[in-house]
């Protein structure tokens, strides 16, 4: 057989970008490029993309299930890892129960089939209140906002790229991360263009990224200070009677007030950004034909995370630029967005140990050390990580390497043993890249354009289970239900007949299971998802799973459209601009603007051949640009004294650090990637001879988002001295 070329969408940002992948006839992968045909994608690929099969051929894979013994991990079957651990869930639920078992998801779920249709299935069968994931480090304040504002944290505006004719941009960097609830493949294509056209796009951040310097305009900002600029530009709109004068909103006064209480000179003072600068901005926002305000993380993970991203959307709004073409606007995505019935609320419950809120289900990623290491009821035995390395993503990382080796039992989804794998009593390895299917339920909710596509696996799976029915059979194994099933009795078969019933039953059409087209169980679901959806051949339109199976380069659904009030999620159906519970938090900022500023603070970076802490073991992907140091302004390096390597210590720890001087970072700022500081008894070779250090163990579990609870990683206060 010749090698032969397959279609699949890549797994490796949120930028969906189309693969063309050549097999050999062992099924290697012998070469990668971008697929032209993609209609969203073009052709585009990065050098991530392209080392997609150095990742899936990388020796120091694991492959089959470890039971962790003595000194080290054993190869095991899977009916002796699944058995192991329904065995010792059930020891450790009869001693201390549910409520002593906990469970993370790491950020790659939102890139697997596995992860959007059978971890709910998971969490279910767990039965606890100690769900954690990647989201309290990453977007959650932008959910808890757009539930606040609209009703449903799914309901996330993104700006409308390829359309708009002034862009502000705070706290992201595309150029490196190729977009963050923002699906846009080539981004940087889409901001060129948008230049092209005559429009201008501006960047605020305290490091002068490639973002910046594509820009119109870059303005460096003080970090942790975007809320007081928001609200400097929304006063300004309200004085210069730039707000729209028709506004399907409650609370506009009340916001009035709550910007009122913020001079432009003070936050000019606090930001560094120029009084007039401020007041341009805004007539810029308000006098443009179209324009959106689009804020990520470096403005998510921060002290007043949850408040910056409500005022960018009370920005959107108060200048007619939400829900209309060029301005922010919310995708309509094939599958997989499920309108909320009851309106939105965070805090339902408390954390046991620092009362920290709920959201979306959630407790805090901040606190999960606090739960594990703090007796009494409740207190964590039990956890299972899926696609996650918390003990290099969270904040205070360094606590959870002692707390996870005190666990009774831990088990992990996942495909390395690394810095927080190594602690699992079992280690369960997902099948390849390419052995799985593909759909973007999560990120096509937040894409530029309409858009669907999936990829079936490309290679069969010799043996090992799917990722899907691996997690399947964990939910059966952890709750007491048999998991060794085959066929129509295997765990998953089971839990999909189940939604396929409850789903067929509650459109009214509860005799058409045979209907359903699929391979597999899984597939099934994906049709009826897709039939029932918003251009579903069930619901008026005429999509369905062969349609796409038809065209595996994927569809283009159009430009975003208008989808308001229907998709407004409100009591009212009304915007609500002012909720009491971020007016609430106003307070906490004004009075943060009386504290002296610290002398120098910390912010992260992402580097463009890097993903958070799993991309290091490639060669191709490390050294070069892509190395663990301190950025630092040289005007900092001379008052400091700083030579070639210092001492950074927070409130939280210390760590020894390579500097590297550069201009880009403002004065008074220093910058170092996460992701770093790989640990000796992880067996990933490459990334053990660049193991750089761990920024984790600088930010501090102890200060969150006060809202949402989210980790801040930008704006940590710090000392360097010569090492
Ligand atoms: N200081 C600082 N910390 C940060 C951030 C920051 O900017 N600064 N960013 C935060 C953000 S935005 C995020 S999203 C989090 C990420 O936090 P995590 O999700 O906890 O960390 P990752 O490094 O993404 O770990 C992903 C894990 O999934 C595994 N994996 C990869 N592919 C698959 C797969 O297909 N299936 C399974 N089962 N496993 C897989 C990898 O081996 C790795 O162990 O980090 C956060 N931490
Ligand atoms: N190559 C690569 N791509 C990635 C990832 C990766 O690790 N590497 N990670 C993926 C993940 S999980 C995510 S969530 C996305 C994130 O995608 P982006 O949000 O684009 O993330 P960054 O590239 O870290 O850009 C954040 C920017 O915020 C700036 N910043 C820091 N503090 C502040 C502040 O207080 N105010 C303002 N205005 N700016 C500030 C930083 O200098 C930085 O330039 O990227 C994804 N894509
Ligand atoms: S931009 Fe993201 S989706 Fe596109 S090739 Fe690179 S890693 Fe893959
Ligand atoms: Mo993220």
């Amino acid at each position: 057989m010749a090698p032969r070329t397959l279609l699949r969408t890549c797994p490796l940002c949120e930028a969906v970008c189309g693969l063309a992948i050549t097999l050999d006839d062992d099924n290697r992968v012998l070469s990668v490029r971008g697929d032209r045909d993609d209609p969203f994608s073009k052709g585009f690929i990065c050098p991530k993309g392209a080392s997609f099969g150095k990742l899936d051929d990388d020796p120091d894979l694991v492959r089959t299930p470890l039971i962790r013994g003595g000194d080290g991990f054993r190869e095991a079957t899977w009916a002796e890892a699944f058995d192991l651990i329904a065995t010792r869930f059930a020891e450790v639920t009869t001693a201390h129960g549910r409520g002593s078992t906990a469970l993370y998801l790491g950020n790659p779920n939102a890139h697997t089939v596995a992860g959007a249709l059978y971890l709910p299935a998971l969490i279910r069968a767990m039965g606890t209140r100690h769900l954690y994931s990647a989201s309290t480090a990453d977007q959650m304040p932008k959910q808890v906002a757009a539930g606040l504002m609209f009703g449903d944290p799914l309901l996330v505006p993104v700006p409308d790229l390829d359309r708009t004719d002034f862009l502000l941009m705070l706290g992201a960097n595309p150029l490196e991360s190729n977009g963050s609830l923002c699906t846009a493949p080539d981004f940087p294509g889409r901001l060129k263009a948008l230049k092209a056209r005559g429009g201008r796009f501006v960047v605020v951040d305290p490091r002068a990224t490639r973002t910046a310097a594509l820009a119109d305009e870059h303005l460096f900002i003080r970090p942790g200070t975007d809320a007081l600029l928001l609200f400097a530009i929304l006063r300004t709109l309200f004085e210069e009677d730039l707000v729209i004068p028709q506004i399907d909103a409650d609370g506009l006064d009340e916001l009035r007030t709550a910007a009122s209480q913020f001079t432009i000179d003070e936050v000019a003072e606090r930001t560094g950004i120029e009084a007039d600068k401020i007041v341009e901005l805004a007539r810029s926002i308000a006098g443009s034909p179209t324009a959106a305000v689009y804020a990520r993380i470096g403005t998510c993970t921060a002290e007043f995370g949850t408040l910056t991203q409500w005022l960018v959307d009370a920005i959107n709004v108060v200048t007619g630029n939400i829900d209309s073409p060029g301005g922010a606007m919310f995708a309509e995505a094939a599958a997989g967005g499920i309108p909320r019935t009851k309106p939105f609320r965070v805090g339902r419950w408390r954390s046991r140990v620092r009362s920290l809120p709920e959201a979306m289900g959630e407790l805090p990623v901040a606190t999960l050390a606090d739960e594990i290491e703090t007796p009494g009821e409740g207190q964590i035995r039990a956890l299972i990580t899926v696609a996650g390395n918390p003990v290099l993503s969270a904040p205070s990382g360094d606590r959870l390497d002692p707390a996870l080796a005190g666990l009774e039992f831990m088990v992990s989804v996942d495909r390395y043993v690394n810095e927080t794998t190594r602690h699992a009593n079992v280690i369960l390895p997902p099948p390849r890249s390419v052995q799985s299917p593909h759909y973007d339920f999560a990120l096509l909710q937040f894409a530029v354009r309409n858009y669907a596509r999936y990829s079936p696996p490309l290679v069969p799976l010799d043996g090992r289970p799917s990722e899907s029915a691996m997690i399947a059979t964990l939910a059966a194994a952890v709750s007491g239900q048999p998991h060794d099933g085959v066929g129509a009795q295997s765990p998953i078969a089971v839990i999909d007949e189940l939604i396929i019933a409850g789903t067929l039953h509650k459109a009214g059409m509860a005799d058409r299971r045979d209907e359903l087209d699929g391979n597999d169980t899984i597939e099934a679901r994906i049709d009826l998802m897709l039939r029932l959806g918003p251009y579903g051949e069930w619901n008026g339109g005429t999509l369905r799973l062969k349609t796409l199976l038809d065209q595996p380069h994927g569809i283009d659904l159009g430009a975003l459209r208008p989808r308001w009030p229907e998709a407004l999620r409100t009591a009212n159906r009304r915007v609500r601009l002012a909720p009491a519970e971020l007016l609430a938090d106003v307070a906490r900022l004004r009075a943060s603007l009386a504290k002296a500023a610290p002398d120098l603070v910390l912010i992260g970076r992402r580097q463009l051949r890097s993903n958070n802490s799993w991309m290091h073991n490639v060669a191709s992907l490390v050294g070069g640009s892509n190395r663990c140091t301190l950025l630092v302004n040289p005007a900092d390096a001379t008052r400091l004294n700083l030579g070639e390597q210092a001492e950074i210590r927070s409130a939280a720890g210390k760590l020894t650090v390579a500097i590297e001087q550069s201009d880009t970072i403002m004065p008074g700022v220093v910058s170092l990637p996460h992701g770093w500081g790989h640990a000796e008894s992880g067996t990933q070779s490459v990334a053990l001879a660049h193991a750089g250090v761990n920024a984790n163990v600088l930010t501090d579990h102890s200060v969150v988002d006060a809202i949402s609870g989210t980790a801040v990683f930008n704006g940590v206060p710090v000392t360097v001295h010569p090492a």
